[in-house]
């Protein structure tokens, strides 16, 4: 963080009401992120120094409090303040998120934000809130997912996928969207997913760049596929029995504080993405471009024949590629 910044906010902490440790609201995260991903960064820097004057920010990385994937639950039951989820998760409860994990849906990040904040999705936010007690503050950019294989054949179309066992986070989205690329998709926690390549447990995973380097997945694998199959994001969740604890005052705060996280995480993210092909190409990692357009028809076919297209209200799909 920039000492200009890192001036303003305690200049800014420094005036407003430090509440005693005792009166604070502890903030419990659980993510299954490394610390040194950017948004866990950007959590880290953006969100806690906001929220110290009344709340105490308690951020568990690497899955270390609760496993990924089970992070929504632990919310509902009472047993967590906040999680950084994804259209993924919220799809295993709330079937209309089903729309977000479709393959190339979102088209970049600015996409995603101006998806985010129309009032399409305000029937998301609520369903969010009354099925699973939890507010979605803000949409974090993950990045374009590309494929990352240890193995050496050339993949230009989603037939070269066939046989390849494929590691997709455990959701059920993610692994229909391992199928409509055309591989063998296996599900694993991302915490196992570094020894299952050097093992050959898996033939390759998918994720976006800055992951592929944080995560070193570069040191056991031989090819990326620029794919760019989804540009995934997360969202940073609360739970709304934590949420209405707070006065609106530090409700706002809390709003203000999830924004500048996620603001300053997708700018970070989208600078790294640029310089990264590079990086990786010096790490010895073979990068190729295939044929998008195939891979495009291929999966955007495989969903709308789906059983989670007819979960789509009439006309989102269009209101969605409009924005
Ligand atoms: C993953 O498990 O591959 C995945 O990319 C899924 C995302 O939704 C997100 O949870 C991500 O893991 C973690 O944040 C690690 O980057």
């Amino acid at each position: 963080m920039s000492a200009a910044r890192t001036l303003a906010i305690i200049a800014l902490l420094s005036i407003s009401s430090h509440l005693p440790a005792s009166e604070k609201i502890k903030l419990r995260l659980s993510f299954d992120a490394p610390a040194t991903d950017q948004r866990a960064i950007a959590l880290t820097e953006e969100f806690g120094p906001r929220v110290l004057p009344f709340a105490d920010f308690e951020p568990h990385w690497n899955s270390s409090l609760f496993r990924q994937g089970t992070e929504l639950i632990a919310i509902a039951r009472g047993n967590l303040d906040m999680t950084v989820t994804s259209a993924q998760q919220l799809a295993e409860f709330i079937p209309i998120f089903s729309i977000f994990t479709a393959g190339y849906i979102h088209r970049d990040a600015a996409h995603q934000v101006r998806v985010f904040n129309d009032p399409l999705m305000l029937p998301f936010k609520e369903q969010a809130q009354q099925i699973l007690g939890v507010k979605l503050l803000a949409v974090m950019y993950l990045g374009r997912r590309q494929l990352n294989l240890r193995t050496e054949e050339k993949i230009l179309s989603p037939s070269d996928l066939r046989g390849i066992k494929l590691r997709m986070p455990s959701s059920e989205t993610w692994q229909f969207l391992g199928r409509a690329l055309g591989a063998s998709p296996t599900p694993m926690a991302f915490s196992e997913v570094y020894t299952a390549l050097q093992t050959g447990a898996i033939d390759g995973q998918d994720n976006p760049l800055p992951t592929v380097v944080n995560s070193r997945f570069y040191e056991v694998t031989k090819q990326l596929i620029l794919t760019s199959h989804i540009v995934d994001l997360n969202y940073i969740a609360i739970s709304m029995k934590t949420w209405d604890k707070l006065t609106e005052r530090q409700q706002n705060t809390i709003e203000h504080a999830a924004f500048a996280a996620a603001a300053f995480g997708r700018k970070e993210q989208l600078e790294l993405e640029k310089d990264l092909i590079g990086y990786l190409r010096n790490q010895g990692l073979k990068i190729y471009e295939p044929d998008l357009q195939a891979f495009r028809e291929e999966v955007q076919q495989a969903y709308e024949s789906s059983d989670y297209a007819s979960n789509w209200p009439k006309g989102l799909l269009e209101r969605i590629n409009a924005l």
